[in-house]
């Protein structure tokens, strides 16, 4: 397959060795298996076929996995044919009942541990050779194929496509970067099951692998926790919630009660569709700040005298968890339930903005630092950090934290997430931790992506879809050594500003297909100008799917 050159690539080769200044030759000038096929994020390796190969009812998927007991990498993109075409491809083990070797999707496995996620794509005129590092490679194969069919485009209509013509070629393909990741804050605005669902399909559908779930924070607790049954009476709601934006005077509120959170029933089915997604999530439980909504209903874990109310405005509070035993306690018990429910090896546990000052008043808080040594707030923080690092280390997890756990001393294990620009990042990988990127300047999706006058309201910034096509998340900084610890890169949606789903796919989209390419695609493999040229295409498949981008 890899000798045969289409026509089209012939013509892109004659037209490189005519043109002089060949190397400002932009996609848009002439035809490519890339524009072509506009698969997104762009693989590694392409190779034109000349010709077609029809997939119709004959197709099926023939493979050396018997069942899949873990994770079916077929299942996500049957359902959707299934919708499209009306049938669904059958799958089969054993090919000696096979009449003829045609009409297969014909699927190897060679466990590759160097790489689990990559995989090679042949479409020929007989049909389909998918070859894997794992599963997780073949999940990806099929998304590529997913894609290349365009069967998010079409309408469901009943099944009533029933033969797809596509063209040949040959992808060999693998990520950068292991951490692709994307996060949702729930809890300034509430975001319903079904939303996050087909946020996390759309995940998927740019190969990105992780979804942090922000599901606890001062405007709002929205995960059940059965041993606290005030987290859902109390935490869960706030009265009201500031109108416009936060800091005009004078501030105007609502007066209408707000709230919601995920029942352990519904976390447990967003946590199953997103692992047939090859999505892993990461929750997060915010600790010691970040925390108003948990203190109006506990108000015995602040050092500060309560009572307190979950926030109706937007911003950092002073009032934060007390390092006391029993807030510890408290903490662990949730946590276990937070175990239960998300198979993750991440936990997310915050660690920003933390105001230390109610600490700093503490009787209780100046005698445990003189007892551990402490010789100030932060390293406070950092001896509660580690204490919770602690507990879930021995229940074989690792924490993830915003670059703020740093400052009073790193937890020895942890994961640094960093925001408040690339040092933290740096910081940790110099010192041997790992580190996700998601530096507000290109990653922070509720940044203005266009022009303040026409955007809708959002909280600043200014992060346009090219910046973050542009960004790279290796700090130039580091060595080759220190750089294998910069996992990946993550686009965050805070949504102080953005109330409803409509506003979040608006924010998100298409900025997080720039970074999934970022995250995805070999650094010299990217170029803006073709980029654009496939992200047309995609627009139309996000119409296809409903997805309420942004619009140029
Ligand atoms: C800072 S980013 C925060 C969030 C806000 C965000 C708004 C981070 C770790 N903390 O609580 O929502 O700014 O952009």
């Amino acid at each position: 397959m890899k000798s045969f050159i289409s026509t089209l690539s012939i013509l892109f080769l004659l037209s490189l060795l005519l043109l002089p200044g060949c190397a400002s030759l932009s996609s848009s000038q002439t035809e490519t298996i890339e524009g072509n096929l506009a698969i997104a994020p762009l693989p590694a390796t392409m190779q034109a076929g000349s010709g077609f190969l029809v997939i119709d009812e004959k197709m099926k998927i023939l493979t050396n996995i018997k069942d899949f007991p873990h994770f079916d990498p077929f299942k996500v993109f049957n359902e959707l044919f299934q919708r499209k075409s009306g049938y669904a491809l059958p799958y089969l083990h054993d090919k000696s009942a096979l009449k003829d070797s045609s009409h297969l999707i014909k699927v190897t496995l060679v466990y590759n541990n160097y790489n689990i996620e990559s995989y090679n794509l042949k479409i020929k005129s007989s049909g389909i050779l998918i070859v894997a590092g794992s599963e997780l490679g073949v999940f990806y194969a099929m998304q590529t194929l997913r894609q290349i069919m365009r069967l998010d485009a079409v309408p469901d209509s009943k099944g009533s496509q029933r033969h797809w013509s596509i063209p040949l070629v040959d992808i060999s393909d693998a990520p950068r970067f292991t951490y692709r990741g994307m996060h949702l804050d729930v809890c300034r605005h509430f975001m319903p099951v079904e939303f996050v669902k087909k946020y996390i399909d759309l995940l998927a559908y740019y190969k990105m692998n992780y979804f942090h779930w922000h599901l606890t924070d001062d405007q709002g607790w929205r995960i059940e926790i059965k041993k606290y049954p005030k987290l859902q009476e109390v935490a869960a709601y706030r009265d009201e919630t500031l109108i416009g934006r936060f800091g005009e005077k004078p501030p105007r509120y609502d007066g209408t009660r707000y709230g919601g959170y995920y029942t352990q029933e519904e976390i447990k089915d967003v946590v199953s569709y997103a692992s047939d997604r090859a999505v892993t999530i990461i929750p997060e439980i915010e600790m010691p700040g970040h925390c108003l909504a948990a203190l109006a209903a506990y108000p015995e874990l602040a050092c500060s005298a309560g009572p307190f109310k979950t926030a109706t405005t937007w911003g950092v509070f002073k009032d934060v968890f007390c390092p006391e035993d029993s807030t510890f306690v408290f903490l662990e018990n949730v946590l276990d339930e937070v175990l239960t429910l998300f198979p993750s090896r991440y936990i997310h546990i915050g660690g920003d903005e933390v105001v230390k000052t109610s600490w700093e008043q503490s009787d209780f808080c100046k005698d445990l630092m003189k007892k551990e040594g402490l010789n100030n707030s932060k390293e406070l923080q950092s001896y509660f950090i580690q204490r919770i690092e602690k507990y879930l280390n021995a229940k074989g997890k690792t924490i993830i934290g915003w670059d703020e756990i740093l400052e009073g001393g790193i937890a020895p294990n942890a994961t640094i997430m960093s925001w408040r620009g690339i040092q933290g990042g740096i910081d940790a990988a110099k010192a041997g931790h790992d580190a996700i990127m998601t530096p507000g300047g290109y990653c922070y999706f509720d940044h203005y992506q266009g022009d303040r006058e026409t955007e809708p309201l959002a909280i600043g910034g200014f992060t346009p879809l090219d910046k973050v096509y542009a960004y790279d998340p290796v700090p130039a900084e580091l060595s080759e050594a220190e750089a294998r610890h910069i996992l990946g890169a993550q686009g965050n949606l805070w949504t102080e500003y953005i109330d409803s789903p409509e506003k979040a796919e608006y924010m998100a989209y298409p900025r997080a297909i720039a970074l999934a390419e970022v995250l995805w695609t070999p650094v010299d493999r990217k170029n803006w100008d073709e980029f654009s040229v496939r992200l047309k295409q995609h627009l139309d498949r996000l119409d296809g799917m409903g997805v309420h981008y942004a619009k140029k």
